[in-house]
């Protein structure tokens, strides 16, 4: 990944662990005047780092802001596409609204949009999606694999999958499951929505969309009141706060692993994976769907991803998008 001037001084200091680095140094390597990198420093300082100055040895990094920027989560990337191109913003309407425009006009395979914080966060049919400022991971991948439209909705279960991976790999106090299709939920709270559009025409994807929205270091009194009783967090759950940017990077590297699973061998072994993870098949459920309600037993999902319902009646019903309550 090429990184501008100002996240390539960030990075060296955030990888320098509190040794000083010599303003000559960083103008000869990077090529530019020691104004410029004064500058640059400046502008750090603005986004709330700060630097003490050591006479004859350089610049030392202080503080330094809890902030999913470019080289924060570059550092935790081990991928060849996701993440490669990141557009990092402190705020905006809603990510997926960027990542569209951005897929429209061709961003690459794997292209990141991620904010600090959305002023029109949504879920599924225009829901509202809070999005606290600072304290969780809202973010969209723009992915473009070669696949039908109708296979689109196997990537919610996709990045399912890549996130509970991710979340369990840095979290031990719990263990997190899937709520079909698209929440992840710890002691029955939802920590996670996943919210996946797409840019086709009737026969080709153009462009997925998967939209990311992970509530992490929240304590309860960020959430609005309305939440209290359905949301969590990571902190919450796991007693202490986590590095966000960790937990991006490492659900970059599990999903551009699954989605190239995916494309290899299709939806098999996802679907091996998902069973695991899922807090859904031999559940009870209520499934609202636009047209009917349907209640019974999860018993599983087909090839596909689409749910399974069977009925109290024995018939199983298959159910391709709805909302679900756990019984
Ligand atoms: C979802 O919709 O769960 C998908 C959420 C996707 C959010 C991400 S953030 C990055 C990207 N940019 C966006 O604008 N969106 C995506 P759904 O299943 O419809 O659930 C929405 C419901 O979840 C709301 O009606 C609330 O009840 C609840 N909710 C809202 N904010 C929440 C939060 N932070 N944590 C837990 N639940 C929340």
């Amino acid at each position: 990944m090429t990184l501008t001037i100002k996240d390539e001084i960030l990075k060296r200091f955030l990888s320098a662990n509190g040794e000083p680095i010599s303003g000559q140094l960083l103008a000869d390597e990077l090529g530019i005047s020691r104004t410029a990198i004064w500058k640059h420093l400046q502008t750090l300082q603005e986004e709330g780092y700060t630097f003490e100055t050591i006479k004859k040895k350089g610049y030392v990094l202080m503080t330094k802001p809890d902030k999913v920027d470019v080289p924060r989560v570059n550092a935790f990337l081990t991928t060849k596409r996701f993440g490669q191109t990141i557009h990092y913003l402190e705020e905006c309407t809603s990510t997926q609204t960027i990542a569209h425009e951005l897929a429209r006009n061709g961003a690459k395979d794997g292209t990141l949009v991620i904010a600090e914080t959305q002023t029109l966060g949504k879920g599924r049919m225009s829901r509202p999606w809070e999005s606290t400022k600072g304290k969780g991971i809202w973010m969209t991948i723009i992915i473009r694999p070669d696949i039908l439209p109708h296979q689109a909705p196997q990537f919610t279960l996709v990045a399912a999958v890549s996130i509970v991976n991710a979340i369990k790999s840095l979290c031990n106090q719990f263990t997190p499951y899937i709520k079909w299709p698209n929440d992840i939920l710890i002691n029955g709270r939802k920590c996670t929505g996943i919210l996946t559009e797409m840019i086709a025409e009737m026969d080709r994807v153009q462009s997925l969309l998967i939209g990311i929205g992970i509530n992490v270091n929240q304590q309860l009194s960020d959430f609005p009141e309305e939440l209290h009783p359905i949301a969590t967090s990571l902190r919450l759950e796991e007693s202490k706060p986590l590095n966000r940017a960790e937990l991006v990077g490492t659900i970059l590297n599990h999903l551009e692993n699954y989605c190239d699973l995916y494309v290899k061998e299709g939806f098999a072994p996802i679907k091996k994976l998902w069973e695991e993870a899922s807090g859904t098949i031999g559940k009870r459920i209520k499934a609202t769907t636009l047209t009917e309600v349907i209640e019974g037993k999860a018993v599983g999902i087909t090839e596909s991803g689409v749910l399974e319902i069977q009925t109290d009646t024995g018939e199983i019903k298959n159910v391709y998008s709805a909302d679900i309550e756990l019984k």
